[in-house]
């Protein structure tokens, strides 16, 4: 029975639940109205989307960008790039060309809506929880499974509230309030939970601001983050040149959180997650001798208009420190042009900032990895070992306040040390041009659409059919919050390997344990191998490589303390086995390099029971909490051998 008093996420899900209870906890299915896909995970779900044989996408509005894999120092991305705006153009896809931003920015811009699904190969997909949506990270597949008109699968969330009230003090920004929620609750803190932000200092906070919020709420392992569409939402849109998709939506009076956290945004001061992880959380103000090499401003985190325009006047007039690297990626085309039309971006060139083309970038580790050693403060989301290219690397999560005040001094500067802030102006108009997003062909027209395909783009492998029982080797044990840029790691050198999964494959774990793929590769021959992990394994992104690598290594099973939702699903829609230990004390009797058989796994899983697992005279029981749906797949071996 639906309850007639819902909170806004409960709103939306309901609207749109097609299978399943909306109970907490339960395994239920939503139907997705729009998708995005970004060009790093892109490939591989348009070869899955492909293998599906269903021609047209199903979806309101599907939109392919091209933002991550934008240095082209070989031909593998460019052809990645062609290859994406070609299914686009015959399915019906809208394609956003490289040089119109990055895809989380641009969709907020320009075609998120309130109240409507979002699923995006991307784990920062919430950032459209800013306007109101339903905007949720998953794996390639699934976004393909939902071009194909199929649901995607959720376990119901919990509903966590966050009550704003007061406002933010100059210089604080809506990046500390994420980290604080981030410092409060940490990585593991929002699996299974949708956080929705409700409460008086909502109204003080503006939709990109609301969108940094959201996007950084990924790094809690929420299921999404989501705000109320109100008059500034509508403000927002009409700004855009899109009033007509405003609605109203917030949640009903006196509706029930499973949890509520208060943030009262006028006590905040400034923040930094520090080295290595986003929920590593201090006060600015108790790092202020740390002497800063790098700064990097931009990113689907903090690269709106609103952002840079406040950097722009913090750097007016001055130069960047002799001792510091500034460079600077706007968020969007949108932004880049609204900065360049009101001499902002002027002034930024002035202070002395490389200006980078409006993509991921250093981000992801596509350059400025910074020097060895480095401390680098970036207004970015994610600070895990090795991701900025540079293994040593300090690297520092922070507000562009901070950021821009510290790349003046050289030092890491409370920005509330510098006096008044300076004023800064948001125009009343964005300037709207979406001359690059290409239009799909119509649906007369796609016969005639040719796929053009690259040496660079390879078969992704298909895994076998869950056999009786495995026997294979612990070729792998890792601790906990092992993030995706440890198992599969990113960044100028391997991206461009994303469309060839066995090239690709040579990287894996390298991070941890350079032997890794040649010892996984070497016990494939033998019955395959296991990989175990500890608490919240595989969080932060949603690359499916993640997984697919691990199966054309020949690993068959995961099994750890507890996982991050993207990652899990990942090794389900692929056919590994992502096993939970019943009891976590069994973690430390298992050992790297023993044999574990799983001697009746196959009908276990299948009558609902817990897993055996044996090793030596050791024998314990796997979790076996599994919908049916996640267990046909791992029978089948993944996703789409339930197609063929
Ligand atoms: C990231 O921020 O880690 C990425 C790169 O955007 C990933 C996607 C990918 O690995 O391609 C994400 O967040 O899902
Ligand atoms: Fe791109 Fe970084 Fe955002 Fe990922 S987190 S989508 S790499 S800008």
């Amino acid at each position: 029975m639906l309850t007639l008093v819902q909170t806004l996420a409960e709103k939306i899900i309901n609207a749109h639940l097609v299978e399943g209870e909306p109970i907490r906890g339960a395994n239920a299915a939503i139907k997705i109205d729009q998708t995005l896909t970004q060009d790093a995970t892109g490939t591989m779900a348009y070869l899955q989307f492909e293998t599906m044989g269903v021609g047209r996408v199903r979806t309101e509005r599907s939109v392919a960008y091209i933002d991550h894999n934008t240095l082209q120092s070989g031909f593998e991305n460019a052809d990645d790039h062609r290859y994406i705006g070609s299914v686009a153009k015959k399915y019906g896809i809208y394609f956003s060309r490289p040089g119109n931003g990055i895809c989380h920015q641009v969709h907020l811009e320009r075609f998120g809506k309130p109240g409507k699904t979002l699923i995006g190969s991307d784990s920062h997909t919430p950032t459209c929880g800013g306007i109101g949506m339903i905007a949720i990270g998953a794996g390639g597949l699934d976004v393909a499974v939902a071009m194909a008109g199929g649901a995607y699968h959720i376990t119901y969330p919990e509903i966590v509230g966050i009550k704003l009230t007061g406002k933010l003090h100059d210089w604080v920004s809506a990046k500390d309030v994420i980290l604080e929620v981030l410092r409060q609750l940490s990585v593991k803190g929002g699996v299974g939970k949708v956080m929705e932000y409700f409460g008086e200092g909502v109204k003080t906070l503006s939709v990109p601001e609301r969108a940094t919020i959201t996007n950084m709420g990924a790094e809690l392992g929420a299921t999404t983050s989501v705000f109320p569409s109100d008059e500034l939402t509508r403000q927002f849109l009409k700004a855009q040149g899109r009033e007509e998709d405003y609605v109203e939506l917030s949640a009903d009076e006196g509706a029930k959180y499973d949890k509520v956290i208060e943030i009262n945004l006028s006590e905040l001061a400034p923040l930094a997650a520090c080295p290595h992880s986003p929920d590593n959380i201090k006060p600015v103000a108790q790092l202020s001798d740390i002497v800063v090499n790098q700064v990097c401003i931009g990113s689907c985190t903090n690269g709106s208009l609103q952002d840079l325009l406040k950097v722009a006047h913090i750097l007016k007039g001055k130069t960047v420190h002799e001792k510091v690297d500034l460079s600077i990626a706007p968020g969007s085309k949108q932004v880049f042009n609204m900065l360049a039309e009101c001499g902002a971006l002027s002034d930024l060139i002035d202070a002395g900032a490389r200006i980078l083309e409006c993509t991921c970038g250093p981000c992801i580790g596509m350059g400025q990895s910074p020097v060895s050693a480095g401390v680098s403060l970036r207004t970015f989301n994610r600070n895990f070992v090795g991701r900025s290219g540079t293994k040593d690397a300090q690297v520092y999560l922070v507000s562009p306040e901070t950021a821009a005040a510290s790349a003046i001094t050289g030092v890491f500067t409370d920005p509330m040390s510098l006096g008044a802030m300076p004023e800064y102006v948001m125009p009343k108009e964005f300037k709207v041009n979406d001359n690059m997003v290409t239009l799909p062909a119509s649906e007369a027209d796609a016969d005639k659409v040719e796929i053009l395909q690259g040496p660079n783009i390879k078969p992704f492998p298909s895994n076998s059919a869950l056999p009786d029982k495995i026997w294979a080797e612990l070729v792998l044990k890792v601790g906990d919050n092992i993030t995706t840029d440890h198992i599969m790691p990113a960044g100028a050198k391997i991206l461009p390997l994303r469309s060839n999964v066995p090239a690709i494959s040579e990287h894996c774990f390298v991070v941890v344990d350079e032997t890794f793929p040649k010892r996984a590769k070497a016990a494939k021959e033998h019955g395959g191998s296991i990989i175990v992990g500890g608490a919240n394994y595989g969080q932060g992104s949603s690359r499916e490589h993640a997984a697919l690598a691990p199966v054309y290594l020949g690993v068959r099973a995961v099994i750890c303390k507890s996982f991050a939702r993207i990652h899990r699903q990942n090794l389900v829609n692929n056919g590994i086995l992502p096993l939970v230990f019943a009891n976590e004390s069994d973690y430390d009797k298992l050992h790297q390099g023993e044999f574990i058989s799983l001697p009746f796994v196959k009908r276990e899983l299948e009558a609902g029971d817990d897993i055996t697992l044996k090793s030596g005279e050791f024998e314990t029981k796997l979790k076996n909490d599994f919908s049916e749906r996640d267990r046909n797949m791992i029978v089948a071996g993944g996703l789409l051998n339930m197609f063929a």
